[in-house]
């Protein structure tokens, strides 16, 4: 499904992005500079919850209406709101990219990890949905899939593995590592690939939140129905603008 250019979620989202001093390419289309020449979006993730660029049930039937609303409103608005509170314990400046944080992430306490990574990754995960989602991936991000895993079949394989193994809560990811290849991690909690104490390092491009609260309601214990479900609402295009920004 195309996106409406014009829609009252995309204004408001890329307005709220814009405020919180944010690029974001969600589109994948680049922004324009004053030269009138594309340059590539990038991404970086402020210390504030951004609103939703999506209604509750616009994922539906693939994630239910009312796990979307608890898990926004609850679940990630928690994290958000701990990580300012770290923040001001430990005398960051949250204006600064989170990013920076999560890289010395050693440094701080448990709070700031634990949240500091679930709002990261939760604003991530929102970035990278979309309703009638899962075309696949296309162009270089395709090519750089096909290179690297061998196929997008021997991707998603890979990737379904590391989201159903991870015992416990956590997150399954694609990421683009230091030498620039793509790489299928899956790290515990609310760890992610951008922290110094990942097994795995780079820059996650694609994450899913496997915690019991992204799909217990409707899915109940079926964990690997959920992780399949996934892929019919992936924004490829977002995917891909991520891969470019991580590549560039
Ligand atoms: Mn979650």
């Amino acid at each position: 499904m195309k996106t409406n250019p014009s829609s009252p979620s995309r204004r408001t989202f890329i307005a709220n992005s814009a405020k919180a001093g944010l690029t974001v390419g969600l589109l994948g289309t680049g922004i324009s500079d004053l030269f009138g020449q594309e340059s590539l979006p990038t991404f970086s993730t402020g210390f504030t919850q951004q609103p939703l660029p999506y209604g509750y049930a616009a994922l539906e039937p693939h994630i239910d209406a009312r796990t979307m609303e608890i898990h926004y409103t609850k679940h990630a608005a928690a994290y958000a709101s701990n990580l300012r509170d770290a923040a001001k314990e430990e005398g960051v400046d949250t204006a600064q990219p989170l990013e920076q944080v999560l890289a010395s992430i050693s440094k701080y306490s448990t709070k700031m990890r634990n949240n500091g990574g679930g709002h990261y990754n939760h604003e991530l995960f929102w970035s990278i949905l979309q309703p009638m989602g899962g075309t696949g991936p296309v162009g270089p991000l395709l090519s750089a899939i096909q290179a690297s895993f061998g196929s997008y079949d021997a991707f998603v394989a890979q990737f379904e593995t590391a989201a159903k193994t991870r015992f416990g809560s956590g997150w399954a990811w694609l990421l683009v590592d230091a030498s620039g290849k793509l790489v299928v991690s899956s790290t515990p909690n609310q760890d992610n690939p951008l922290m110094d104490i990942a097994e795995v390092k780079g820059t996650p491009i694609l994450g899913l939140d496997v915690w019991e609260h992204a799909y217990y309601l409707h899915y109940q214990n079926r964990r690997p129905d959920y992780v399949a479900a996934f892929w019919k609402v992936v924004n490829w295009n977002a995917v891909a603008a991520r891969f470019a920004a991580a590549t560039a």
